[in-house]
């Protein structure tokens, strides 16, 4: 049986693949050293600061056309568009998003939601769990992610009309906490229909490196493809439900790839790439590319609040299990 663990230890397959990649240069980009303003950690790990182990997404302008912009995704396996959306009205979703989960504690008093300050005692996070749950069903947050300039973008990357999956998540997590997302490629989770799938990770906010956003493993769509045509094969005996459980006997628990990401920009010899994310970007990322978090240490103690939604083409097969609205516990 393969394990995740031993899929990293005989990646050669994925090593190979992922050589020939990197020895392209991606979209002229220069390779400038990252030099962040904390100490990056994940999961009680810090991320290396070698120039070979910490680099800079790279930027894209939202209105370089889709063209460029599907191109940059293949080669890239992300596209980090910035200013697609409008700053104000981003900022102001999420004084409204946070607004309605301030009844639960979560914000200074006196303080003005959207800047989202943390409050320093306890809050009541059953209460503002229900309270998220309730907002990713809600009005406003639908369209916020069905906005005009997301389904026009989202119609012309798909090539045709884009759906949106009905399961959507926002999070939020608070500074001085240890949370952290695991790296993984989101296809374990999204694996019962097309996998010409794309994920929208959407900062509501600024989101500066300190305060913990997306991190993606440079070059890494490519092993994340490897990967998986390694557990097609693994899975394949398995029962249909089974073979695209996240939680299936051949993954690790939670479907993810790695809770030490040093280790993995070693394993790989390649580097985490961060960014300063600011509200009005939208990054999107293949379905194959490992991507991470880091922990939230903002300086001025604010709430790192994001939302990721999938798109595809509705005319690609789309997985029945996320044809409802996301739920905590709902094992996907
Ligand atoms: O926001 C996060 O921490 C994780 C997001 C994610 O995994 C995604 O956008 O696919
Ligand atoms: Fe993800």
């Amino acid at each position: 049986m393969a394990t995740v663990h031993s899929l990293l230890e005989l990646s050669t397959e994925a090593r190979s693949i992922w050589v020939s990649e990197m020895s392209r240069p991606i979209g002229g980009a220069q390779r400038l050293a990252a030099v962040p303003p904390v100490t990056l950690m994940a999961n009680g790990k810090a991320l290396s600061t070698a120039p070979n182990r910490l680099g800079y997404l790279a930027p894209t302008d939202a209105s370089v056309g889709v063209e460029t912009i599907r191109d940059r995704f293949a080669e890239q396996g992300y596209v980090w568009l910035k200013g697609l959306l409008s700053r104000g009205e981003v900022l102001d979703f999420r004084g409204w998003v946070l607004s309605h989960l301030a009844e639960s504690g979560l914000l200074q008093p006196g303080t003005d939601p959207s800047l989202g300050i943390a409050a320093t005692g306890t809050f009541d996070r059953q209460r503002a769990d229900r309270r998220l749950m309730s907002l990713v069903r809600s009005t406003a947050y639908e369209g916020f992610c069905a906005q005009p300039l997301m389904s026009r973008l989202m119609d012309a990357f798909v090539g045709g009309l884009s759906y949106l999956h009905k399961r959507k998540i926002m999070r939020f997590t608070l500074p001085g906490t240890t949370v952290a997302t695991p790296a993984h490629y989101d296809l374990v989770y999204l694996r019962g229909g097309t996998s010409r799938v794309v994920t929208a990770w959407i900062p509501i906010g600024d989101i500066p490196v300190d305060m913990g956003g997306l991190v993606y493993l440079e070059g890494s769509h490519a092993i994340g493809a490897a990967m998986e045509a390694r557990f097609a094969k693994d899975n394949a005996g398995l029962s249909a439900e089974e073979r695209i459980s996240a939680y299936n006997r051949n993954m690790a628990e939670g479907g993810w790839v790695s809770k030490d990401l040093p280790d993995m920009a070693d394993r790989f010899d390649t580097r985490w790439l961060i960014a300063d994310f600011e509200a009005g970007d939208v990054v999107l990322h293949s379905p194959y590319m490992i991507h991470a978090s880091t922990t939230n240490q903002s300086f001025d103690g604010r709430i790192r609040l994001s939302t990721d939604i999938r798109y595809q083409n509705v005319d690609d097969e789309i997985d029945a299990r996320w044809a409802n609205h996301w739920s905590l516990n709902d094992m996907l």
